[in-house]
């Protein structure tokens, strides 16, 4: 007999019944249900849920459960609303959203690289004006955060030929990029940088870690790419330095509130790019494949897959 999977999520009609279907495709031998339709019985038999922004008082009604496979790759607030310590939270780890967030950064790199904010605004002015031109080896690439989406990357930069360092939390080696590690190195890491990306988790140590204090060791007139969390940058610092001319653009992608709200500064600021949350989009595909594999391990051999460690928060 088929085993049930709860799929708890807070998604659209149309969202669920997408990601269903993927996941049933890709686990033919499991029952995908959503935790509406659950029976009495099945919400206590069932051990794993799938689960995209859950409803933690519906998680509180699975006594079973040893662990959630998350669908996305960012799992701060699963972190704050599924208090259990005994439930095991596992991210998405996909090696199709680390090759798309990395597109994405080679994409939003490419475009201040070579000055499309400044020719945009030339155009509107009606300016004809060549401004001075830079090859990719002369254009220092920080990237905050070598993890999966990270690392990937700053390989993706180095093949095109950008000068890459990183930081971390730990100490980690890519080949081709300059590596540092640990908070002491964040200021020398943010001063080397014509263009800082960040694809950090949002944890306790990386909340407001870009504010008035580190944007002061910003180079003059570098940029900033946030694909990570939005409450990682402080926004009225970023937009203080936007305007005392410390940096020269900034490409968000990620806010403290989404949808960004009308009413944010952020929307008309001239030397603001606002993205929403589009850098790495989750194949339905290619994330359902990858949590069939952690499904069957389970299932087989009763081994968790890896889940986050609670304490450091990623
Ligand atoms: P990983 O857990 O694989 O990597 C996290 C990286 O951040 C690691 O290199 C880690 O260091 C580093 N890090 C964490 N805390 C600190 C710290 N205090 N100081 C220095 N470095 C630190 O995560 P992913 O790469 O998979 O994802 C990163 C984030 O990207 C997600 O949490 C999510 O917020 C965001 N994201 C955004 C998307 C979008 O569409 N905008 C899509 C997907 C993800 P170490 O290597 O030492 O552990
Ligand atoms: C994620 C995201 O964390 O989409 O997967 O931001």
């Amino acid at each position: 007999m088929r085993q049930i999977i709860p799929f708890v999520a807070r998604l659209n009609d149309a969202e669920t019944a997408a990601w269903i279907a993927a996941l049933s495709m890709a686990m033919p031998q499991e029952r995908i249900v959503t935790f509406q339709q659950l029976s009495a019985e099945e919400r206590v038999a069932a051990t794993v849920a799938i689960v995209a922004n859950p409803d933690p008082t519906q998680i509180d009604q699975l006594p079973a459960l040893q662990w959630v496979q998350s669908l996305w790759a960012g799992v701060e607030r699963l972190l704050t609303e599924l208090r259990n310590p005994s439930i095991g939270i596992v991210r998405l780890e996909d090696a199709q959203l680390a090759a798309t967030m990395a597109e994405a950064v080679l994409a939003w790199t490419l475009y201040l690289h070579r000055d499309m904010p400044a020719y945009a605004a030339q155009q509107r002015a009606r300016v004809w004006h060549a401004l001075p031109f830079r090859l990719p080896c002369e254009r220092c690439v920080a990237i905050l955060g070598l993890g999966h989406m990270g690392a990937r990357a700053a390989q993706t930069l180095v093949a095109n030929g950008f000068e890459v360092i990183g930081w971390t939390r730990t100490a980690k080696i890519i080949e081709g990029v300059k590596t540092f590690s640990g908070v002491a190195t964040l200021n020398n890491v943010l001063s080397q940088a014509d263009i800082v990306v960040c694809v950090l988790p949002l944890t306790a140590d990386t909340r407001n870690l870009l504010n008035e204090n580190r944007l002061a060791h910003f180079k003059t007139n570098a940029a900033l790419i946030n694909f990570g969390r939005g409450a990682i940058v402080n926004t009225l610092d970023l937009i203080t330095a936007l305007d005392r001319g410390t940096l020269s653009h900034v490409v968000l992608d990620v806010f403290e509130v989404e949808p960004l709200p009308a009413e944010s500064a952020l929307w008309q600021h001239e030397k603001v790019t606002v993205l929403p949350h589009i850098s790495a989009p989750t194949h339905h595909g290619s994330a359902a494949k990858v949590v069939a594999e952690n499904v069957a391990r389970y299932r087989a051999t009763g081994a968790m897959p890896k889940t986050v460690n609670r304490r450091v928060g990623y």
